[in-house]
């Protein structure tokens, strides 16, 4: 197991700790890329640079994402010798994330890992060869471990870390999160090629499009939902603050286009009010998009947020059936289902739906229920995934007996993956896929193709879907009706939990 020497530091007795960021994700060796990924650079990491920054470390980064392989991260470890490597990690990236830590290393500098992936699996970083992994918000965190290493002392026992110290794990306490948003610096966006990003958007949107966080973490509670980093907490910029960021990619890098990042945005009635004004107010006449719930996207505000530039909406419909919905503890109902679509129609809103099949207790009379809303409404964009347990949900503890072994799906089945011993098998599922894709089709084919037809062609597939593809994906053709769930007594139920904190709700 490796593990550094006893003062885990490179004692180089620096007066100002000297920090590389890596971001280790090749969008080149993503096969997802060009299907789905929308390319933006890692915003957690441009805020603990600006952060480091601020708190004296000398900052620089590697961004591997339009790089061809590893080379720029090499050359930028050996020129620039720094105290501290920190790669960000997400679920994918874990190979490289170990490789970029055996560069660092190799190099004598402190190789500590966070982001999402390392927060859930602390010891595969550690046991995969990091010196340190934190845990939860990095900015505080970082800048201690810098000042540590580059001042040759032990980072072990540092709040938000843990290490490993002959072969034990020593883990740090916790650190309270960040109270004040608004302390939070500009995003150092100088540590990236800006341009490279925005000129691939042009490219593809003509739009100049880039991220921007107004708050972190989100207070309600789906039982499928991993909080890594920011657990249930929620906190938020000021609106003045958020427009401030906005003016400055407006101003500094012609950004026409804004993706907001957060969990669920403008959680906050009258906090969502007040930023929208202010961008109407300031001029910068920007489009926008986000991740919306629909108990908070009532038809009024939706007027609001068009006249802001609202371009686009993610919506977690998830189910067209309420139990599932209640299962789940989405918290949504399905009427506000289908008002939010409607009005987002009427007013023209692109809508992206999130789906979700498979998840315990799911019978095919729910499925098919998932798949008559989704006809009605025909969203512009969606994405239909079989349920995956995370570590650290209810949802995983309720299936950790019946986990297929593997903890993720790879990045070419994207989602169509079945992890763990669900009420029908994984081809049933991926046959349930197929149908929205196909109704998607029809759909994008209706005014060019007479509705007679189209209607003909449902009929057919609703015909092979009936007759043979589910009793033959079950095992069952010729036996047991299809679309009475016969293995559903398998799936099981997760406890929907102790509902959601609206404490931070208007
Ligand atoms: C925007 C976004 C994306 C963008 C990424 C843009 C980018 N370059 O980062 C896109 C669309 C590309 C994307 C893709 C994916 N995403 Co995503 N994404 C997000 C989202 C909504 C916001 C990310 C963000 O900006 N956060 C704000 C910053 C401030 O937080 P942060 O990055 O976590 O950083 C803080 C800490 O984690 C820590 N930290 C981070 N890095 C480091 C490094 C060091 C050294 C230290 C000390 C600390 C530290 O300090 C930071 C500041 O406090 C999050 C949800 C969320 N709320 O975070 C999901 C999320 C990160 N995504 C997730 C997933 C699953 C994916 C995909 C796998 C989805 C898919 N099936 O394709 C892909 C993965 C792509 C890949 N490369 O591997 C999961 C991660 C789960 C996991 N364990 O990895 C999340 C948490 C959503 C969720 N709950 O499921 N995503
Ligand atoms: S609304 Fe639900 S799924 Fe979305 S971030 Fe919050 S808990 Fe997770």
């Amino acid at each position: 197991m490796p593990e550094r020497a006893a003062a885990s530091g490179s004692p180089r007795g620096r007066a100002r700790p000297r920090v590389l960021l890596v971001d280790p994700y090749l969008a080149r060796a993503d096969p997802m890329e060009r299907k789905f990924v929308e390319l933006y650079p890692s915003l957690g990491l441009l805020t603990l640079g600006a952060y480091l920054r601020d708190a004296g470390s000398e900052v620089g980064m590697v961004d591997l994402t339009f790089a061809r392989d590893l080379g720029p991260l090499r050359t930028s470890v050996r020129a620039n010798r720094p105290d501290v490597v920190g790669v960000h990690t997400k679920t994918l990236m874990f190979p490289r994330a170990l490789e970029v830590a055996r560069a660092a290393r190799a190099a004598g500098a402190l190789a500590i890992a966070g982001g999402p992936d390392a927060a859930t699996r602390p010891e595969a970083y550690l046991a995969g060869g990091f010196d340190a992994v934190a845990t939860g918000e990095g900015e505080e965190t970082l800048t201690e471990v810098a000042r540590k290493a580059a001042a040759g002392e032990d980072v072990a026992g540092v709040p938000g870390t843990l290490v490993l110290r002959e072969g034990v794990i020593v883990r740090g306490p916790r650190r309270p999160f960040l109270r004040d948003l608004d302390r939070l610096p500009l995003p150092a966006w100088d540590l990236v090629d800006m341009e490279e990003y925005l000129a691939r958007w042009e490219a593809r949107t003509g739009e100049r499009r880039s991220a921007v966080l107004t708050s972190r973490g989100c207070p309600f509670d789906c039982s499928w939902c991993s909080k890594p980093t920011f657990g249930r907490t929620f906190r938020q910029q000021s609106p003045e603050r958020v427009l401030a960021e906005l003016r400055a990619l407006h101003d500094r890098f012609g950004v026409d286009y804004v993706r907001f990042c957060d969990d669920v945005f403008g959680i906050q009635r009258s906090w969502l009010e007040t930023l929208l004004d202010g961008m109407i107010g300031a001029g910068l006449e920007l489009k926008f998009e986000c991740l919306a719930r629909v108990d908070l996207l009532k038809p009024d505000l939706l007027e609001r947020l068009k006249a802001a530039g609202l371009a686009r909406v993610y919506v977690g419909v998830e189910s067209g059936s309420q139990k599932m919905l209640d299962l789940m503890n989405r918290g949504t109902k399905l009427g506000q289902i289908e008002r939010t679509a409607e009005s987002l129609r009427r007013a023209g809103v692109r809508q992206f739906w999130f789906l979700m099949l498979g998840y315990p207790g799911e019978t095919l009379e729910d499925i098919e229920a998932t798949l008559a809303l989704f006809r009605r409404f025909s969203p512009e964009e969606y994405s239909v995934s079989i349920a995956v347990p995370l570590p650290g949900t209810r949802f995983y503890d309720a299936v950790k007996d019946r986990l297929s072994g593997r903890s993720s799906s790879t990045r070419r089945e994207g989602g169509r993956a079945l992890l763990f011993e669900a009420a029908y098998p994984q081809r049933l599922y991926r046959w349930q896929q197929a149908r929205f894709e196909i109704e998607a089709i029809l759909a994008r084919a209706r005014g060019r193709i007479s509705d007679a037809v189209l209607r003909e062609v449902g009929r057919v597939v609703d015909r092979f879907h009936e007759e043979i593809a589910t009793p033959l994906l079950l095992g069952t053709r010729g036996s047991a009706a299809p679309g009475k769930a016969p293995h559903a007594a398998a799936g099981g139920t997760v406890r929907p939990g102790p509902g959601r904190t609206d404490s931070a709700l208007p």
